[in-house]
């Protein structure tokens, strides 16, 4: 277990706060306090506070699980600190103890509490890590979804909520009723527009909630675009014996990331910020070349590779980058699908890009799991493939690469890899009925999944069947005869 004491004599090599954690003021509320949040926004915050110590960071926890209890009785025990353990694909490896995360709540249990610090003046940003489905946007209609249970909940006892729409907008109306200025509402999701899309997503429930309060926030409040990216794989308790034993520190909420971290923020803050920039975060007007880059690159090759990559029985993503067949294809998709239909933001390289992101996925240090990546897989599609998929349908490129893709989901999703092992795949948002199209014997039924939503405006007819003859050949033959020809 790390504690405040434990910063005094800290093993060698392992690198604790330059400053003094009992001095740090909460500045910032984030929700959604994950691994990825941990060793990306905490970090970077982290190494801004000897200079501005008001920006220490309160998170909060919204799910009241089992598993969240325990996180958060673990986040207690250590004062709020962990370990984060950057490693380089030459297995080179630094470890620091980060102390930005200054104290951590589980919703649930504590509503008041969160909302105590959401109307607090000195909290002037809250930021979230949320998923990319976790914004209740319905994919047909493209706006928020009013109709989601919880929110019907929350709009009925808005001033007990348990939605993070529910707390974030009931803060602003009590600082709004005790002239308290509005906080900038920082999305740190892997979403294109992430700003935008928190804005829509937190105005609309305001604006059902109460029109005028929805007006004070549009006016107040501000939502900030953003790119942000460490691949920051789940840690086991496996992971976390071995750490301990090899860093001589014990940490029961260690976190593993590459070395590699980026983080470009549009310069649009309603109530001050940290100065960011001092750590390398590259402010800009606007950030959607680098989403953009970002997310059909990056991500979108992650999934195409993991997708195929589970049913292979490939446990790690760097072993699944070394197999020279989901290697090629990837490279192909980036260079035929991907990179002739996307515009470069100044300066940056979209060869170069690919090459690094290629590199990225093989460092073996990291130890990422495909699982991981192919968890959630509904909404990644939506949101890494959509822009793709449409410039395939309207001729652009060609429909085989997105067509292998979308079967090794659906075949991914049976839970079954080609050497019969079995494993749970992951998909938060799927409620029974989509389980049941996802599950069907018959091949095209899964094709009504709202992963594939995003496009049905399009003539996908051609898509489709491709997906089923895909499907076809993966289940009798195997992934690797369903591979599209180079
Ligand atoms: C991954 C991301 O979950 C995923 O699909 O692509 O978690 C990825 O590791 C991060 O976005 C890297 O910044």
């Amino acid at each position: 277990m790390i504690t405040k004491e434990i910063l005094k004599s800290l093993p060698k090599g392992v690198q604790g706060p330059n400053y003094d954690i009992n001095t740090i003021k909460n500045g910032i509320l984030h929700f959604g306090v994950g691994n990825f949040f941990r060793a990306h926004e905490a970090f970077y915050v982290d190494q801004i506070l000897k200079d501005d110590p008001e920006w220490g960071i309160v998170g909060v926890g919204l799910t009241g699980s089992e598993r969240s209890k325990k996180k958060a009785e673990e986040f207690q025990k250590q004062d709020c600190l962990y370990s984060l353990t950057e490693v380089a694909p030459d297995g080179g490896r630094s470890v620091r103890v980060i102390g930005a995360l200054r104290d951590y709540i589980m919703a649930p249990e504590d509503p008041e509490a969160v909302l105590k610090h959401l109307v607090d003046p000195a909290i002037r940003i809250v930021s979230m890590t949320i998923t990319e489905g976790g914004y209740n946007i319905n994919e047909t209609t493209d706006e928020f979804d009013l109709d989601n249970q919880n929110v019907q909940n929350d709009l009925k006892n808005p001033e007990n909520p348990s939605t993070v729409f529910g707390y974030v907008v009931e803060g602003l109306r009590r600082r709004r009723e005790a002239g308290v200025p509005a906080f900038t509402v920082m999305s740190c999701d892997n979403l294109r527009h992430n700003g935008n899309v928190a804005h829509k997503a937190f105005l609309g429930y305001a604006k059902a909630r109460d029109p005028e309060l929805a007006a004070w926030i549009k006016e107040n409040a501000a939502f900030p675009n953003s790119m942000v990216d460490r691949i920051t794989p789940s840690v086991s308790q496996e992971i976390r014996d071995r750490l301990d034993k090899e860093i001589g520190l014990p940490d029961d909420l260690p976190v593993v990331a590459e070395d590699f971290h980026q983080w470009v923020l549009e310069d649009r803050f309603a109530n001050g910020r940290p100065a960011l920039e001092k750590v390398g975060v590259q402010f800009v007007d606007d950030v959607t070349g680098y989403e953009q880059v970002k997310v059909r690159m990056l991500n979108a090759s992650h999934i195409m590779l993991c997708f195929p990559a589970v049913l292979l029985g490939y446990e790690y993503v760097h072993e699944a980058v070394k197999d020279a067949d989901l290697r090629a294809n990837v490279e192909t998709f980036l260079n035929k699908d991907v990179i002739p239909t996307i515009k470069a933001p100044p300066g940056v390289s979209l060869e170069k890009y690919r090459d690094s992101v290629l590199s990225r996925f093989s460092n073996a240090a990291v130890g990422d799991q495909t699982l991981r990546i192919a968890g959630d897989g509904s909404s990644k599609i939506q949101v890494f493939w959509t822009d793709t998929v449409r410039k395939a349908l309207e001729g652009k490129s060609d429909i085989a690469r997105i067509a292998f893709g979308m079967a090794s989901y659906l075949e991914m999703l049976r839970g079954v890899n080609e050497k019969g092992d079995h494993y749970t795949p992951n998909e938060p948002t799927f409620k029974d009925a989509q389980w049941v199209l996802a599950k069907s014997d018959d091949f095209t039924t899964a094709l009504g999944l709202p992963a594939f939503d995003a496009w049905r405006d399009l003539d996908t007819a051609a898509l489709d069947q491709k997906v089923v003859e895909n499907r076809k050949i993966i289940r009798e033959k195997g992934v690797k005869a369903a591979l599209p020809a180079r």
